[in-house]
C-alpha cells in the first residue's frame, strides 16, 4: 500500500503557525505586535468597506490576508546550511535568489544568503544567512570555526525524519509533527544560553557582532518572524504610540496622514494585491464611493482609544524603541516591499564557559519586523528603484534626524526622490516597470469575435475594459533594506574584512553549499507575465 503523505503546503502552514507560537512564547512583545497589527488591520478593512461599498472580509479571511510570516536565521557552518535546506524542502520551501551582503556598501556584513519559499503564490519565507568565516583574519576565523565545530543543531532523530521524507517523497502527518517539534523545541529555539563568553565579548568588541550572534549559540534561533500589514504607515505610528515613542497628538497626526494616503491609494489593484483570496469577479463588481468627511477622524479616534487600553501599553515591556524610518520605497510607490521594525531587544543570556563556569550577560539581536508587499519590478523597474533610492538616501543624509524632527518634511524628501516613479498599476505596467498577469474579459472576447477590438496593445485594451491586469506581487527581499535592518539591529554598521585578501562570493558558491541550484525569481516573474501575455493575445486573436 502506498504511504499517505501529508500535503507539503499544509505542513508549511503548520510549521509557521507553530514557529509563531514558539516566538510569541519567547518574545512577549512579538505577540503584542501581532495584536497591534490586527487592531490596525481591522480599522483598515472597515475603511475599505466605506471606500468600496460591499467589500467585506471575514475574520478568517483577514487572518489569512495578514497571516503570512517571514523568518530570518543565521547559520555558521556549510553542513548546517545544507541540512536546513533539506529540512525546508520537506515543507515545499526552496531557495530563491542569492543575496551577497558583503557587497552593499557601508552596511555590508560577512554574510551570503538565500530565501526559502514556495515558487508560486508563496505565503511564508525564511531569509537564511551563512556566515563567511574566511572574511576574518586567520586567528579570528580559527576561533569562530572552533566554536561552531562542536554544536549539533539537528538531532539524530531530525536527520532521520528528513532522510525518510526525501526517500519516500514526503512524510506522514505524525512524522511531520515530530519534525515540526524538532523545529520549535530545538532547531529554531531560543534557549537563553550561550557558550564562550570571552569569544562573545572579543567578537563584539572587534565589531563582529553578527559572528558572535551565530558562533556562541547552540541553535539557529529565529532572529525575527515578520507578519505583513495592510498599511505600513498606520502600523508604525500605532506601534510608536503603544511603545511610548509618540504622544497622542503625534499619533493622531501620523495616523491621519497615513489614512489620507490610504484612502487615495486603496484602489481595486490594492485590493487585488492584498486580498488574494477574494475572487477577481467579486472585486470587479465593486464600485468606489466617496468617504464620509469624518471617516478618517472617526477611525483615528477609535484607534487612539483602543491603543490606549492597558493590554497595549507596550512601554511596560523592556524595549529599545522603533526604527526611525521605513526601508523601501515611499508610501505612494507601490513596488517591491516596505519594511520597518522595533529594534532588537536586550535579552538575558547565560554563557557557559568551557570550564563549566557561568556568566550572566545580555545579547541584543532579536527584533520585531513588519512588512508590506507590492508589485514585482522588471529589471528596468528595479534599476529605476535603485536610482531613486540612492537619491532619497543622499537627500536624507543631508538632513540627519529629520524623520524625528519633522516627519512631514522627511516624507517629502523621499517622495521627491521617487517623483519619476508612476503610482498606478497600469502606468507601471505600461512603462515596463513591473510584472503583471493579463487575462481577456468577456467584453474582450466578444469584441474580438465581432472584429471590434480597438487596439492590439494589452494595456490599451485594459484601459478599454477588454483585458484585466493583475500586478504580480514581489515575493523576495531587498539587499539594501536587509543591510539597513542588520545594521540598525546590531547597532553596528558593516564590518570590513580582516582577511589578507578580501574574499568575493558568488551564487555558485552558495549553490555548492546547498547541493542544488538557487531559483532565480526574476525568471519566474517574467515567465508568468510572458505566458499570460501570449495566452491573452491568442485568445483575442491577436497572437
Ligand atoms: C536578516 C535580514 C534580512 C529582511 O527582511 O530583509 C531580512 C537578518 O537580520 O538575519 O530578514
Ligand atoms: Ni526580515
Amino acid at each position: 500500500m502506498a504511504a499517505v503523505h501529508a500535503d507539503k503546503l499544509a505542513l508549511q502552514h503548520r510549521l509557521f503557525a507553530e514557529l509563531s507560537r514558539m516566538f510569541g512564547r519567547e518574545v512577549p512583545l512579538y505577540d503584542k505586535s501581532l495584536l497591534v497589527n490586527r487592531v490596525v488591520n481591522e480599522h483598515l478593512v472597515a475603511l475599505l468597506g466605506a471606500l468600496w461599498p460591499g467589500f467585506t472580509v471575514s475574520p478568517e479571511q483577514l487572518e489569512q490576508a495578514s497571516g503570512e510570516r517571514h523568518g530570518a536565521i543565521r547559520i555558521g557552518r556549510p553542513d548546517e546550511y545544507r541540512w536546513i535546506a533539506r529540512f525546508f524542502a520537506q515543507f515545499a520551501l526552496e531557495p530563491h535568489a542569492f543575496y551577497d551582503m558583503t557587497n552593499v556598501g557601508a552596511k555590508s556584513q560577512p554574510i551570503i544568503a538565500t530565501a526559502f519559499r514556495s515558487r508560486l503564490q508563496p505565503e511564508h519565507r525564511v531569509f537564511t544567512s551563512l556566515l563567511m568565516t574566511d572574511w576574518f583574519d586567520p586567528a579570528t576565523r580559527a576561533r569562530i570555526e572552533a566554536a561552531l565545530a562542536g554544536r549539533q543543531v539537528f538531532s539524530a532523530a531530525a536527520k532521520r525524519l528528513i532522510e525518510q521524507g526525501e526517500r519516500d517523497g514526503g512524510l506522514s502527518s505524525a512524522d511531520a509533527d515530530a519534525l515540526i517539534r524538532e523545529a520549535t523545541e530545538r532547531i529554531f529555539k531560543w534557549t537563553g544560553r550561550a557558550r564562550d563568553h570571552a569569544l562573545y565579548t572579543e567578537l563584539s568588541k572587534a565589531g563582529f557582532k553578527i559572528a558572535a550572534d551565530i558562533a556562541c549559540f547552540d541553535s539557529h534561533h529565529l532572529n525575527h518572524l515578520t507578519p505583513n500589514t495592510l498599511w505600513m504607515d498606520l502600523y508604525t505610528s500605532a506601534m510608536k504610540f503603544c511603545l511610548g515613542e509618540l504622544g497622542e497628538a503625534g499619533f493622531r497626526l501620523h495616523a491621519t496622514i497615513a489614512l489620507g494616503h490610504f484612502a487615495v491609494q486603496a484602489d481595486r489593484d490594492y485590493l487585488r494585491l492584498h486580498f488574494r483570496h477574494l475572487s477577481p469577479a467579486k472585486l470587479a463588481a465593486l464600485a468606489p464611493a466617496d468617504l464620509p468627511e469624518d471617516a478618517i477622524s472617526v477611525h483615528v479616534d477609535a484607534l487612539a482609544q483602543r491603543l490606549k487600553q492597558d493590554d497595549l501599553n507596550l512601554s511596560r515591556h523592556k524595549h529599545s524603541g522603533f526604527k526611525d524610518s521605513t526601508e523601501g520605497p515611499p508610501t505612494n510607490v507601490p513596488v517591491l516591499l516596505r519594511q520597518d521594525s522595533y529594534k532588537a531587544l536586550t535579552e538575558p543570556v547565560v554563557f557557559v564557559n568551557a570550564d563549566g563556569t557561568e556568566v550572566a550577560a545580555t545579547h541584543t539581536a532579536r527584533f520585531g519586523e513588519i512588512e508590506q508587499r507590492f508589485y514585482a519590478t522588471t529589471p528596468k523597474g528595479r534599476a529605476l528603484y535603485d536610482r531613486c533610492l540612492a537619491a532619497a538616501d543622499a537627500a536624507k543624509e543631508q538632513h540627519p534626524g529629520l524623520a524625528k524632527k519633522d516627519f512631514v518634511a522627511y516624507e517629502k524628501l523621499a517622495a521627491d526622490a521617487f517623483a519619476s516613479f508612476p503610482r498606478t498599476l497600469l502606468e507601471l505596467v505600461e512603462q515596463g516597470l513591473v510584472h503583471a498577469r493579463f487575462a481577456a474579459t468577456d467584453a474582450g472576447r466578444a469584441a474580438a469575435k465581432a472584429g471590434k477590438l480597438p487596439a492590439r496593445d494589452l494595456v490599451a485594451l485594459a484601459r478599454a475594459g477588454f483585458v484585466t491586469v493583475e500586478g504580480l506581487r514581489y515575493e523576495d527581499f531587498l539587499p539594501i533594506s536587509a543591510a539597513g535592518i542588520f545594521a540598525s539591529n546590531l547597532q553596528q554598521y558593516g564590518t570590513q574584512s580582516t582577511a589578507h585578501a578580501r574574499p568575493t562570493y558568488t551564487q555558485a558558491k552558495l549553490e555548492e553549499v546547498l547541493g542544488r541550484k538557487i531559483i532565480d525569481p526574476n525568471e519566474t516573474y517574467a515567465a508568468l507575465e510572458a505566458e499570460s501575455r501570449a495566452a491573452t493575445l491568442r485568445e483575442l486573436g491577436l497572437g
